[in-house]
């Protein structure tokens, strides 16, 4: 059954499983069908078992707290649990990982009810990347019969902005897809930017798709509100205690497959964009400013600091 975690591992390496949702979803299937294979004759075996699993989806993506906290919350649940009998710890992973995921999917509802009131009637929203929570939101709004329009940009070098116009499209929503250097010509346009996110900082900071802190450099500039919509479960509870967000760095050949020789390229995936560019962080406890972000995680989800 390692396998089956292995296999999940690579695809979410590879990008065939992506967005940081998508990869806390897949994480937590793994680790459920992985305990209900176990072979394992003790707790301290299955522990072990499950820390390997852990190990193993940690090292896909390094910019993934979503995922992280996941495998932290169900495995928490073994931990604490002094049971022997390892028919009831496989269902505790059961209980645990499906537990997460309604959580998961609670907080995406209040995030769509949320940002959906905050979008006007007749405004011209422009987002970057690929946030299923965004798009999540913005179809929220179209089915409660807001009229807006979006631009999304194309999101070099992977274009996960071709998946959002796609869906966006699909919802019925007008949708004109721009270059990611094009955003600064139409931000005059723009009434309210809205992104994703990947991790959450204490310091209130955001790491999103590359790219997203020139567009709030941008978004500052001509005075438009930047908005990021994002679960509190991917606030990172290590950067509380000093560590930085690792940005994940990918391969050259996503820029460019067949380069010069001696031609140095670099892929940084994600960038930070500081808490002084955000008017608001639209998550699950309603709208924040990031400056609280932390005391309001505490609040929300007390277990994410261990
Ligand atoms: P949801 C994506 O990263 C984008 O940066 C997006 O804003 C973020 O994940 C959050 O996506 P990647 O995995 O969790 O495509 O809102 O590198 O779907």
């Amino acid at each position: 059954m390692i396998n089956a975690v292995r296999e999940t591992a690579e695809k979410i390496k590879r990008l065939e499983i992506r967005g940081a949702r998508n990869i806390a979803i897949a994480a937590m299937e793994a680790i459920d069908e992985y305990a209900r294979h176990t072979k394992a004759g003790s707790r301290e075996e299955f522990l072990k078992e499950l820390y390997l699993v852990k190990e193993m989806l940690f090292a896909t993506r390094e910019t993934e707290p979503l995922m992280r906290n996941a495998l932290r919350f169900v495995i928490s649940r073994v931990e604490e649990n002094g049971e022997k009998n390892m028919e009831e710890l496989v269902k505790v992973v059961h209980a645990a990982s499906k537990q997460f995921l309604s959580i998961l999917e609670e907080s995406r509802e209040r995030i769509a009810e949320f940002g959906s009131r905050r979008i006007r009637d007749g405004s011209v929203i422009l987002t970057h990347c690929h946030s299923s929570t965004v798009t999540y939101m913005l179809r929220r709004a179209k089915e409660k019969g807001k009229s807006f329009e979006v631009f999304c940009t194309e999101t070099r070098p992977f274009l996960q902005g071709r998946i959002t116009a796609r869906e966006l499209v699909e919802a019925g929503i007008r949708t004109t897809l721009i270059v990611d250097s094009a955003a600064r010509f139409f931000m005059n346009k723009i009434d309210m930017v809205v992104v994703g996110a990947d991790a959450i900082t204490s310091e209130g900071n955001v790491v999103n798709k590359i790219g997203t802190s020139m567009m709030a450099l941008a978004a500052k500039e001509a005075r438009t509100p930047f908005y990021v919509v994002s679960e509190l479960l991917k606030f990172d509870p290590a950067t509380m205690y000093g560590d930085y967000e690792k940005i994940e760095e990918r391969s050259p050949s996503e820029v460019w497959s067949k380069p010069p020789g001696n031609l140095l390229i670099r892929n940084p995936v994600f960038d930070v964009t500081r808490r002084d560019f955000i008017h608001g962080i639209i998550c699950e406890e309603g709208i924040v400013s990031p400056h609280l972000v932390t005391e309001i995680v505490r609040r929300r989800h007390p277990w994410i600091f261990g």
